[in-house]
């Protein structure tokens, strides 16, 4: 089984979207093992989003995740992070299908409403970020059987 490491940013959380969001990947069939609500320190942003360090947008976007709370996520799932990208939408909202969660919910690629790791390796990365191992929760959702041939 795949890990994928998903954020509600700021922006989501202050729309009152948690909700919302976690329906989408419950209801597809991922299996939670971790979640929390936090503030994101600047250095925890730092290293999320070391990639982008030098583009135009990163020093705005490290001033939004760290503005105001976010829920940060570990799931668990058949092709987690491949099924979670669609399920969250291109990163621009204008691009973003509708019936996915920034084609839906979104309309500035700088308010985009969901962080999710873009592979499997990356993913675990971001969660040690965030999570320690022991946070990671380890069972088995009752409809498992039917989720899976
Ligand atoms: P992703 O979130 O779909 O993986 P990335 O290209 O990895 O997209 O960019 C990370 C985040 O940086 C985006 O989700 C968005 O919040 C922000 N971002 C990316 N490009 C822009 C931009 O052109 N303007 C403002 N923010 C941007
Ligand atoms: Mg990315």
């Amino acid at each position: 089984m795949e890990r994928e490491f998903i954020m509600i940013k700021p922006d989501g959380v202050q729309r009152g979207l948690i909700g919302e969001v976690i329906q989408r990947i419950e209801r597809v069939g991922f299996k939670i093992i971790a979640m929390k609500m936090i503030q994101v320190s600047m250095e925890q942003a730092e290293e999320h989003y070391a990639i982008h360090k030098g583009k135009p947008f990163y020093e705005g976007l490290l001033e939004y995740i760290t503005s105001e709370p976010v829920v940060a996520m570990v799931i668990e799932g058949k092709d987690a992070v491949k099924i979670t990208r669609k399920i969250v939408g291109a990163t621009d909202p204008v691009l973003a299908d509708p019936g996915s969660i920034r084609g839906d919910f979104a309309l500035d690629i700088g308010r985009n409403i969901i962080h999710a790791a873009d592979s499997p390796e990356n993913a675990i990365v971001e969660y040690k970020i965030y999570f320690d191992e022991e946070e990671l929760l380890s069972y088995k959702r009752i409809d498992y059987d039917w989720l899976y041939e």
